[in-house]
């Protein structure tokens, strides 16, 4: 590939990194390669070596990692950023026994939510999002994906999706997902099916001319939608082309994750009461489950999802914050891979390939982030930790030194 004598060129050269790659192609823990270099042009990884394998090189730029370790940029596939108001005082309410169920099937929840968001304009949206996405900014995260569903009728879910797909302007790559299925909006009380009529014969058209989101999403439960109310909507998204994933079995066993994997999901996401049938589903059809231990811990669920039959079977597992207002308001990744760890039985290594590599196979862009890989994104972070476990190990202060997007370390105060 190098041609004899001439030297390398890179935009970017680290040296002296510890780099956990998370490439499963390479034999060591953490895909890693110690005393390592890595190389960086137009955006892209050019060259991945132990320094002493380095050859003659020019840069524009050369950093000294100085033995910090090196992991793919975060992926955050499963959020709900994008929200007006908040649901603090129905904390204190389920801390005074009320449950999530009460409180959704009296009006509040996922419905006080809406509200707050329906009155919001466009730009104080965008604004108080872009300040929550500051705190994934500095945990190292490169992707993340941004759900609609507190809107719940056409304008709303633009508004929220345009908001979405803004806050790329914040360094970030990010993926949008349609969730008009979420939850039925009190014009719709007792026409669950006429409000299904309505995201699948009006919202998904417009959505997918105006090219706003890149998959379509449902809330599958006895709170939200039904499995043949969900199948509609799939059917509706597939004529547009558009992938789709699910919240499924969150609460209890809808075969939402069989009907999922049905239609060839990206992912079923939260899963504690999925059955193996389910798990064996999903298996064959290459769905992720994505795995939320900040829902399951807000809740105080103690169902857990079958992490064991998830190996198993060999199902991929990601992880994500779920940020959302009510049932899991958690702006930190690192401390959703503490709680896979701690709540659900992950290794550190499996949390950090939850977070990197296999949320990006649950995005879709398993080919361009998600490891440190050549060709793909340079999409890295720099952290100042002697072992990669620390990063599952830490509640609190462990922040990134570097973020690099795309090759580029942009400040983001
Ligand atoms: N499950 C969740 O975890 C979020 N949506 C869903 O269907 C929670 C949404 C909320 O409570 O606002
Ligand atoms: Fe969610």
């Amino acid at each position: 590939m190098t041609q004899k004598n001439k030297p390398l060129e890179f935009d970017t050269l680290f040296i002296n990194a510890n780099l956990a790659t998370m490439d499963p192609n390479i034999d060591a823990p953490y895909g890693a390669i110690e005393n390592g270099a890595l190389g960086v042009k137009d955006g892209r990884i050019t060259w991945i070596s132990k320094m002493c394998d380095l050859l003659d090189f020019e840069g524009e730029e050369i950093l000294d990692c100085e033995g910090d370790w090196m992991t793919p940029g975060l992926v955050d596939c499963h959020t709900h950023i994008v929200f007006g108001g908040n649901r603090a005082q129905e904390f204190e309410q389920r801390l005074n026994g009320v449950s999530y169920a009460e409180i959704a099937n009296a009006g509040g929840g996922i419905l006080s939510t809406v509200k707050a968001t329906r009155e919001m304009n466009s730009q104080d949206l965008y604004q108080e999002t872009s300040t929550r996405l500051i705190d994934f900014l500095y945990q190292g995260v490169t992707t993340i994906e941004v759900k609609s569903g507190y809107g719940l009728d056409m304008p709303t879910e633009i508004k929220m999706l345009e908001v979405a797909r803004r806050l790329t302007e914040d360094h970030v790559r990010v993926r949008t997902t349609f969730l008009g299925a979420h939850a039925l909006p009190p014009e719709y009380k007792d026409r669950p099916d006429d409000y299904i009529d309505l995201v699948c014969d009006e919202m998904i058209p417009k959505i997918a001319e105006l090219d706003l989101a890149d998959a379509v999403d449902g809330f599958c439960e006895n709170m939200a939608f039904s499995p043949a109310q969900i199948r509609r909507v799939f059917e509706a998204a597939k004529k547009y082309a558009l992938p789709v994933k699910l919240h499924a079995e969150q609460l209890s066993n809808q075969g939402g994750a069989k009907l999922a994997a049905e239609f060839g999901a990206l992912s079923a996401d939260h899963l504690e009461y999925i059955d193996e049938d389910g798990v064996k589903a999903m298996a064959k059809a290459g769905t992720v489950a994505v795995l939320l231990p900040g829902a399951f811990y807000y809740l105080k669920e103690t169902q857990k999802p079958p992490v064991d039959l998830f190996r198993k079977y060999g199902v991929p597992m990601a992880l994500a914050t779920d940020c959302n207002p009510g049932s899991s308001p958690i702006t930190s990744p690192l401390l959703i891979l503490n709680m896979a760890c701690t709540l659900f039985g992950f290794t550190p290594e499996e949390a950090l390939a939850g977070m990197t590599r296999v949320g990006a196979q649950a995005l879709g862009l398993k080919t361009e982030t998600g490891t440190l890989e050549m060709g793909k994104s340079a999409d890295l972070a720099i952290w100042g930790i002697e072992h990669p476990a620390e990063l599952c190990y830490w509640v609190g202060d462990v922040a990134t030194g570097y973020r690099i997007f795309k090759g580029e370390d942009k400040k983001y105060e």
